[in-house]
């Protein structure tokens, strides 16, 4: 049996729906999904078998113009993650259609190692009519020779399976790079991690989902076959600390048996979940902080 294996890298601008991409390939929930850009903040794999191919599909954060150190340190990951992959998928919102932020990663793609192949996925088809996905994908393949275009719906399935299986062609020949049964590579505390950052993002409003962190202190496995997860939010004022806890603590209740039912989920156990709020008004100028993420400090810089 002659066995295939490779890269995927999912690149696009904030929202464009890789992480959705990612879970559906992948088929459980190994990277957060929300309504809001810039919901991804590191590289995340995720495993998925087709056939005799095994495609590892790396989500990264989106492609946007950045400003902070960790935004910075965002988009050096995925251009990253774009730079280690055999192949990239380029991900564009059907609806929004080349913006300012699209033609800046076209350029972007022009200095990718020589070669790379690059193919275009047009997402959320769910949301126009055909005409106007005709005239993007032209418009798109007379900006860059994408190697194939692929119209989809990430959320709803359309046209995954065609995207899945050209993929599984075009993946260089190999052993398979991890175990047959794993779906992710990140450590189950940062995906726990994750989704209770995937709640405070959900549930707080405007800037403060991007003023926050989470990671998980200590977990411990109990006898009884359930884990006690303890788990840090660091925010960078007391005035948000305040906003995280709520009135009475009822804020950081209802997200943590959120956070808790979903990190449940995934394990197929009881957990035992707590969160600790605490104001570190420099979290972000913090090398271990990055590290926690799976961000690189120094691309900060
Ligand atoms: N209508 C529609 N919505 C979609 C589709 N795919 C994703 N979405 C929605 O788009 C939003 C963003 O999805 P994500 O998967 O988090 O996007 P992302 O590209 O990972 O975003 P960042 O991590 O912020 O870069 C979510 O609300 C998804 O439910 C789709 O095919 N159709
Ligand atoms: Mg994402």
């Amino acid at each position: 049996m002659t066995t295939r294996a490779g890269f995927i890298a999912l690149i696009g601008e904030p929202n464009a729906g890789k992480s959705t991409l990612t879970n559906r390939m992948v088929g459980a929930k190994v990277s957060i999904v929300t309504h809001k850009v810039q919901t991804t903040r590191a590289r995340i794999r995720g495993v998925a078998m087709e056939g005799d191919s095994q495609l590892i599909f790396v989500d990264t954060p989106g492609l946007f113009k950045p400003r902070r150190r960790l935004d910075r340190a965002m988009v050096a990951a995925a251009w990253g993650g774009a730079a280690d992959a055999d192949i990239i998928v380029l991900l564009i919102e059907a609806h929004r259609g080349v913006t300012e932020g699209v033609e800046r990663i076209i350029d972007g793609l022009a200095e990718l190692p020589h070669g790379r192949k690059v193919a275009l996925a047009i997402n959320k088809i769910d949301r126009v009519e055909a005409p106007v996905l005709l005239a993007l994908s032209k418009d798109l393949n007379d900006r860059y020779a994408f190697a194939n275009t692929f119209m989809i719906s990430a959320e709803r399935g359309y046209g995954v399976a065609d995207l899945r299986k050209w993929l599984a062609e075009e993946v260089p020949e190999s052993p398979w790079l991890y175990p047959e049964d794993q779906i992710a590579d990140l450590p189950m505390r940062m995906i726990a991690a994750e989704m209770t950052r995937e709640k405070l993002t959900l549930r707080l409003h405007q800037e403060l989902p991007y003023q926050l962190t989470v990671e998980t202190e200590h977990w411990q496995e109990r006898e009884d076959g359930s884990a006690r997860i303890d788990q840090i939010i660091y925010v960078s004022r007391d005035g948000h600390k305040g906003i995280v806890l709520g009135h009475k603590g009822e804020t950081i209740k209802a997200i943590g048996q959120a956070a808790r039912a979903e990190i449940e989920e995934f394990l197929g156990r009881k957990i035992h979940l707590f969160l600790q709020v605490k104001v570190r008004e420099n979290w972000q100028d913090e090398a271990e902080r990055y590290s926690e993420m799976g961000l690189d400090f120094k691309d900060g810089n």
